[in-house]
């Protein structure tokens, strides 16, 4: 098959994690790249060697011919974005939050459907290895059926530095980093029937919530807790990890700091190690994260390869958006919201 040509909009800070993973990935190329800010096009043109340079959107879908667009920008810009991808029938990847509303992502569906082009939401989370290794042990079938399930996030780490607009937002974690783990938690136990939120700001330099806790009740009838929080400061500094704790008829699952999965099963208990690898051009402690990154790109060609839907297709990603909607909504009333009513 000949090699997808794909240009990048919004060249600014995870996008470069984007333009390494896709010089990784076999039968895609970056062939031009768009930031409305020249510096920023200059930057990432010049650090990976991209000649064909557009500071408007508009005009990169008229100079190019492109097989897919990978929007990198923050989510203001995403549905105006997605919808230019739709009329000139480019598939596209659009980076989380899908859209700063549910209604602006159902939107964006409607138009990638009829326009018969596939769209991915950049939900990478899912797409770390160790999380990957604990979808594993769920369908190896080893726990038994799930009836609990707990995935935390709390850390102190300093995200403002690298991306100042986290600080001034009315909303923060949930809708910048609880998306993560809503989705995870979608992954690993199913679809939700109900949420209840409580949240916190505890730095009190910033704008939006920086704690979160959430209650659900997932179809399958298990409930889980997802917990979020950026003013945690403990003795070892474990951010981007995601721990996650799973409680099945036969056993359970425990993955805890530096990545040691415990598994208690029908055959006995398993300790493993399920480090990410550490790819030549990640850094610590971000690798877990940049990992996954290739993971869903490559996910990405695949997808377009086989003409089969990516697994956090829009349509999917709406499910996950609808639980932050519904988590700022219960947070605000203090009651359970239920999904259905939203999508
Ligand atoms: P950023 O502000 O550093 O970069 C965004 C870039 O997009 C800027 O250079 C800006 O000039 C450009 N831009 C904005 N609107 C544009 C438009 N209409 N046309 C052309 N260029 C435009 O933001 P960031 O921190 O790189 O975040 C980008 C997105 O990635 C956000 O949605 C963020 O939530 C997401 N993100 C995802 C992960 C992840 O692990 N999936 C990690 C970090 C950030
Ligand atoms: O993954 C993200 O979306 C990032 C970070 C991990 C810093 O929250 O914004």
């Amino acid at each position: 098959m000949a090699e997808l040509r794909g240009a990048l909009i919004g060249c600014g800070f995870f996008a470069v994690n984007q333009m390494h993973a896709w010089r990784d990935i076999e039968g895609a190329s970056i062939v031009a790249i768009c930031d409305r800010d020249p510096e920023r096009l200059k930057v990432v043109g010049d650090q990976f060697g991209i000649a064909r340079r557009y500071v408007d959107a508009a005009a990169l879908f008229a100079g190019e011919s492109l097989d897919f667009v990978d929007i990198a920008t923050t989510a203001p810009s995403h549905r105006p974005l997605v919808e230019m991808a739709a009329q000139n029938r480019v598939p596209a990847i659009c980076q989380k939050p899908f859209a700063p509303s549910l209604a602006d992502a159902k939107a964006m569906v409607k138009a990638c459907t009829d326009a018969g082009v596939a769209l991915m939401v950049h939900e990478n989370f899912r797409w770390q290895s160790p999380i990957q290794a604990v979808r594993a042990v769920l369908d190896s079938g080893d726990i038994g059926t799930p009836f609990f399930g707990r995935i935390s996030f709390r850390s102190a780490y300093d995200v403002f530095s690298g991306q100042p607009y986290l600080a001034t937002g009315k909303r923060f974690i949930i809708e910048d980093l609880g998306i993560h783990s809503l989705d995870i938690a979608r992954f690993l136990l199913g679809d939700v029937s109900t949420i209840t939120t409580r949240t916190a700001r505890i730095n009190p330099n910033i704008a939006g919530e920086d704690v979160a806790t959430m209650l659900m009740d997932h179809k399958s009838g298990a409930t889980s807790v997802v917990d979020c929080s950026y003013a945690t400061k403990l003795a070892t500094e474990p951010f981007p990890q995601t721990l996650v704790e799973i409680d099945g008829s036969d056993g359970t699952i425990r993955l805890e700091h530096n990545y040691r999965l415990t598994v208690t099963g029908r055959n006995g208990t398993a300790v493993s190690d399920v480090s990410p690898p550490l790819l030549p051009w990640a850094s610590r402690p971000w690798h877990n994260i940049q990992e996954s990154v290739v993971a869903i790109q490559r996910h990405w060609v695949d997808c377009l390869a086989n003409k089969t839907e990516p697994a956090t297709s829009g349509a999917d990603n709406l499910r996950t958006l609808a639980l932050v909607e519904a988590a700022y909504v219960g947070a605000a009333s203090g009651e359970p919201v239920r999904l259905d009513a939203l999508l």
